[in-house]
């Protein structure tokens, strides 16, 4: 049998694509950045199903790709060539609220959408959001130990954690989806493989706590004068709100590039420097502690406060619609990285000097998450000398005691800079874990660990 009849006969006819058309949207990424061809493309109904899988390919052989919503941003999960590509597209059970515990266990390929509702209808919320909510699934943010704008209040993905099922390179599956509430006989693998970027395990299903749901919610665009004045007042909010939810940074540039694109109004009557989304949610209206802060806060340029749902999505819009409005533009080099508040402002100062030695005529767009000096450097214009701004940027960061990923990952796109940020004995006993697990390297070969 060829390992493709092998694959019809566990997962169906209809699951096994082959044909270059039915292939092509698996095998790029949203952003067309990166391309790969998959010997074919799998979609398993179940764990059981991926575990038969896994044990055929591991018959074979033949590496495997795995991919939740592709909506990842480092290539993680496009094949580099010759693999099966795993999609968990179609685990999406939901099991029902357990309110008790305030937790769910869903399967892998539930989008965050779908979870967040899920979890609304039963009067609790999750604490992770993203901007690409209705395509991301839970499967990759575990994977990929996605952040997002609630990282401020709730921690990133694996906060949220509580057990997973997942399924060996060999087929082996482990099943930790309800662990006692306190339990401390081991190694913690359910968190081992948050952040493994599928290299260790394929995640099937996950246990996540849930929180109180937003309630009330106040946001407000507050215009500063620079990175400075959004240190300020990131300051003040940390030390006067209650409430805070988020809070989020970005600049003149991508403000106006997020404007032209979408044909968005001027966010205030005068344009600054830069320019940070701060929201708010409470049981109570939290927008009288949000205006009293920003009155006080001597950083604040000027501000408008939206606490009505679709006041709040338009001052949002600033911010959320910066990935697309950049991709619409080009195909950008994109960054994600962090460094120490304390260095954020030195870091956005040199960027663009930096970028231009190598790319004079490109074009930088900086936003991010401001709580975690989280900044997602996105260039414009330099797609021909990539490497080299890649290279320059991230050395810089490293320069700063920062991280070359800070939430997208590694995936492909960063492995040769994966030095910069993890000591050679780090990387030598990340190696030791992965043979351990996946003797054959057979997961996910090419990302996260330099081959
Ligand atoms: C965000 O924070 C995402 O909006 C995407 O992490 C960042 O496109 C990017 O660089
Ligand atoms: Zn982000």
């Amino acid at each position: 049998m060829t390992l493709e009849e092998s694959l019809r006969a566990v997962v169906g006819d209809g699951h096994v694509l082959t044909d270059d058309d039915l292939k092509a949207s698996y095998e790029t990424d949203w952003t067309r950045r990166f391309h790969g061809s998959a010997r074919a493309v799998v979609r398993p109904a179940d764990t059981a199903q991926v575990a038969a899988v896994l044990r055929a390919c591991a018959d074979a052989g033949v590496a495997v790709t795995v991919q939740g919503g592709n909506t990842g941003l480092v290539g993680g999960g496009i094949p580099a060539g010759g693999e099966v590509l795993l999609s968990l597209s179609r685990l999406t059970t939901l099991e029902p609220v357990d309110a008790l515990a305030a937790q769910v266990t869903v399967g892998a390929g539930v989008t965050l959408e779908a979870l967040q509702n899920h979890a609304r209808a039963a009067g609790l919320d999750f604490g992770v959001d993203l901007a690409a909510r209705s395509q991301a699934s839970i499967g990759g943010l575990v994977a990929t130990n996605a952040g997002g704008i609630r990282v401020v209040r709730y921690g990133s993905t694996r906060a949220q954690v509580v057990g997973v099922e997942a399924v060996l390179a060999d087929g082996t599956v482990l099943s930790r989806l309800d662990p006692p509430a306190k339990d401390n006989t081991g190694y913690d693998l359910t968190q081992l493989l948050c952040g493994s970027e599928g290299t260790l395990a394929v995640i099937t299903k996950v246990r996540v706590r849930l929180v109180p749901p937003a309630g009330e919610a106040a946001v407000a665009l507050v215009g500063v004068d620079g990175t400075a004045g959004a240190l300020r007042l990131l300051a003040d909010a940390r030390a006067r709100l209650t409430t805070l939810a988020a809070a989020e940074l970005c600049y003149a540039e991508g403000v106006a590039l997020v404007r032209s694109v979408g044909r968005l109004p001027a966010p205030l009557p005068e344009d600054f420097p830069a320019y940070v989304v701060i929201e708010c949610t409470g049981r109570t209206d939290p927008t009288d502690e949000l205006v009293e802060m920003l009155g006080e806060c001597e950083a604040v340029g000027d501000a408008a406060v939206a606490s009505d749902a679709s006041g709040r999505a338009k001052l949002w819009a600033y911010r959320e619609t910066h990935t697309e409005a950049i991709s619409a533009t080009g195909v950008p080099v994109k960054l994600d990285v962090c460094v120490p508040l304390d260095r954020l402002e030195a870091l956005v100062d040199e960027l663009p000097g930096v970028i231009a030695a190598v790319a004079p005529d490109a074009r930088p767009i900086l936003f991010g998450h401001l709580n975690e000096g989280n900044l997602h450097v996105n260039v414009l214009g330099a797609e021909a000398v990539a490497e080299k701004v890649t290279d320059e940027v991230l050395r810089l960061v490293a320069a700063h005691r920062g991280s070359i990923s800070s939430e997208h990952g590694v995936g492909r796109a960063k492995t040769p800079w994966l030095t910069l940020s993890r000591s050679p004995e780090e990387i030598g006993a990340m190696r030791r874990v992965k043979a351990a697990l996946d003797p054959a390297g057979l997961l996910n070969p090419g990302v996260l660990l330099p081959t």
